[in-house]
């Protein structure tokens, strides 16, 4: 296929569909994002700077130009920085309590129950590692340890944590010099909050020292062990195909989407729905069967395990909702608009709350336990296949945009699909040296040669502060015209697959570099590596690269970057990347810059202790100049 026969969904396309579906809320009386950010304006100037505090109650205290601090004598900088502390801190519990969710499904894991071990492999890779016997002992009691010895990193009294070790000694060596090696993950968490208390840490440079080592305590502790846990338990995810955006859901089946971001509960919901009873019970019920979609990073978590397709990202809950073809939307934890009970009120879909970490008004409240996981999905797919009957058809409107997308690559299916490959005098050939396999080198190999010319980690959300998904796909479409492999996480994943970037078609794109490495390899240009928490997947990634090449991790062409972040998880993950040693390149201002130097210390004063630092510009064609020339910036101090 030639570039121009490909005829991949543009923004525009995808925004004329939203436009749509908003009239169509409209009509139905419902709310939207859209409305609520506009009577939110303006939003508040001291907020947005972060020059607002509220932790103590002698306040709220502003800076403003006649009071340049607060009742307590607290300074911009200090409570710029204190709130960026705070939400790097929430953003790693947010990860990490999943994580410990993991671990106690892990727990409970027993091989007569759906939550049994599918990759055996992996735990007894992670049992080794954490010097658990497994010789002769029964699989499950294997399993069961190391699930507490993950529950003991949350709170060990002593020590740092155990994943550190898979980092290169480097690094280990930067963490442990600048002190700002993880201990338990808790106790970061909590010894963040207790330095951002009234009458504490009024030190901006400390203040973003702990910002590294609560984020650390996120990506190379609860979602590291979140993902592992997730593999063991549910299987490593593997290459598969499946499709992306609205255009998924189906006018003749029961459609449910799943939401959130654990993925056990989904996991149920999927092999609920998969079973026979389940099918004949829908086309008895006059469906053609039972179509299940994803949204956020559940969808990402299902997809790459089941190909089961994805129905938008972050801003697109509502559109979902608002095709009035949804039976029923089953969420869990995280970035769940508190709006979808109010807008579900208006169409007949059943809005289920899972977690009691997630409880909102509007919703049927479904408290979702292990041991009865299966068989309280089971329930819900039925309730949702009886709610047929009641979807309106003069309510219904599915846009027809959808995208095929190729999924499902961590580690481990990156290696696998780089053994067929290797690098001879600068040219990729199939079928490689025997010592080749099973490492980097074919892709460090092409690097180096400049066939491809870095990598990219694109990642986060989306955020009403700039286009939805103009910003991602506007990036990773630059990227690849210049042979910049990029791999993806979260709703950044997502907007790649909805504009097709997913589709192995998409190498038609690329320059002529990416092209041929996606020919031969049979990849496509945008690898997706899973859901936010698999952003530990890409810490692992970039840490192999570097020990494959043997350079410092700071010195490889690969950063990060979030061109439309919005939570407070992705804070953590900001930080994390940074003290990783990877460059983050941010389209979304922090909310710091009423302090001159918050923002000194995040775009250059972390590099002195990680090598590492932030780029912020939000304009996403100046953005991408930046990492593009950052990209070669390090290749010519590599000499390549
Ligand atoms: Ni990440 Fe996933 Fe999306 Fe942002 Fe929310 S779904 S954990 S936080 S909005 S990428
Ligand atoms: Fe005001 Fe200080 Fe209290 Fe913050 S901690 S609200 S600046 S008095």
């Amino acid at each position: 296929m030639r570039k121009e026969e490909l005829n991949f969904t543009t923004v525009e396309q995808m925004e004329a569909d939203t436009v749509r579906l908003c009239e169509l809320a409209d009509e139905a009386g419902a709310e939207t994002w859209q409305k609520r950010k506009e009577q939110q304006q303006p939003q508040c100037k001291f907020g947005e700077q972060g020059i607002c505090c509220r932790i103590c109650s002698m306040g709220p205290c502003r800076v403003t130009p006649k009071a340049d601090r607060g009742i307590c004598g607290a300074d911009a900088h200090a409570i710029a920085g204190r709130h960026y502390l705070r939400m790097a801190a929430a953003g790693s519990a947010s990860h990490s309590d999943h994580a410990r969710e993991m671990a106690h499904a892990l727990l409970k894991s027993n091989p007569d129950s759906q939550f049994n071990i599918r990759d055996e492999a992996k735990l007894m890779r992670i049992a080794a590692e954490w010097g658990i016997e497994s010789e002769g002992r029964d699989l499950y009691d294997v399993a069961h340890d190391v699930a507490l010895h993950g529950l003991n990193e949350f709170g060990k009294p002593f020590g740092t944590l155990d994943c550190l070790k898979r980092a290169t000694d480097e690094r280990q060596k930067v963490w442990a010099d600048q002190e700002i090696e993880p201990r338990a993950i808790d106790r970061e968490v909590c010894t963040s909050l207790h330095m951002t208390h009234m009458g504490n840490t009024a030190d901006a440079p400390t203040l973003v020292r702990q910002s590294l080592r609560v984020g650390m305590a996120d990506g190379w502790g609860g979602s590291m062990i979140g993902t592992d846990f997730s593999d063991i338990l549910f299987g490593t995810p593997t290459a598969r195909a499946t499709e992306g955006n609205l255009g998924v859901l189906e006018n003749d089946m029961v459609n449910i989407v799943v939401h959130g971001h654990d993925p056990a509960f989904s996991e149920m919901m999927v092999l609920a729905s998969e079973t026979k009873e389940m099918q004949d019970y829908a086309r008895e019920k006059g469906a053609k069967g039972i179509n299940m979609a994803g949204l956020c990073c559940t969808a990402n978590e299902v997809a790459m395990r089941h190909g089961v397709r994805m129905v938008g990202n972050f801003l697109q809950q509502e559109n979902a909702v608002l095709t009035g073809a949804i039976e029923m939307m089953c969420v869990d934890v995280q970035c769940i608009f508190p709006a979808l009970g109010p807008l579900t009120d208006c169409f007949h879909t059943i809005f289920v709350t899972s977690s009691p970490i997630a409880r909102i008004p509007g919703s049927k409240y479904v408290k979702f336990e292990t041991e009865t996981a299966f068989e309280q999905a089971k329930t819900l797919v039925a309730e949702a296949i009886d709610n047929f009957a009641n979807r309106d058809s003069k309510k219904v409107f599915i846009p027809e945009h959808k995208e095929a997308a190729a999924v499902g690559y961590p580690c481990e299916q990156i290696i696998l699909e780089l053994d067929g490959v290797t690098n001879s005098h600068g040219v990729l050939t199939v079928n490689g040296e025997k010592e080749e396999r099973g490492s980097y080198k074919p892709a460090i190999d092409a690097i180096r040669a400049g066939v491809l010319r870095g990598a990219v980690a694109m990642v986060g959300c989306n955020n009403p502060k700039v286009r939805p998904d103009f910003s991602h796909i506007d990036i990773m479409r630059t990227l690849m015209e210049h042979d910049i492999l990029v791999v993806t996480t979260g709703c950044a994943a997502q907007a790649a697959a909805k504009a097709g970037l997913m589709s192995k078609e998409a190498k038609e794109l690329c320059g002529d570099g990416l092209k041929r490495v996606c020919t031969l390899v049979g990849i496509p240009p945008i690898l997706h590596m899973g859901a936010c928490v698999d952003i530990s997947r890409m810490m692992l990634l970039a840490t192999g690269i570097a020990k494959d090449w043997d350079v410092d991790i700071t010195k490889i062409p690969v950063v990060g970057c979030a061109p439309e972040w919005m939570s407070e998880k992705a804070v953590a993950i900001a930080n994390y990347v940074v003290a990783t040693g990877l460059d983050v390149y941010l389209g979304i201002q922090p909310q710091v810059h009423g302090s001159e130097q918050m923002i000194q210390l995040i775009t250059e004063g972390t590099r002195e202790i990680s090598g590492a630092g932030y780029t912020i510009n939000t304009d996403p064609d100046e953005l991408v100049k930046a990492i593009i020339e950052g990209i070669e910036a390090k290749r010519k101090l590599l000499d390549i």
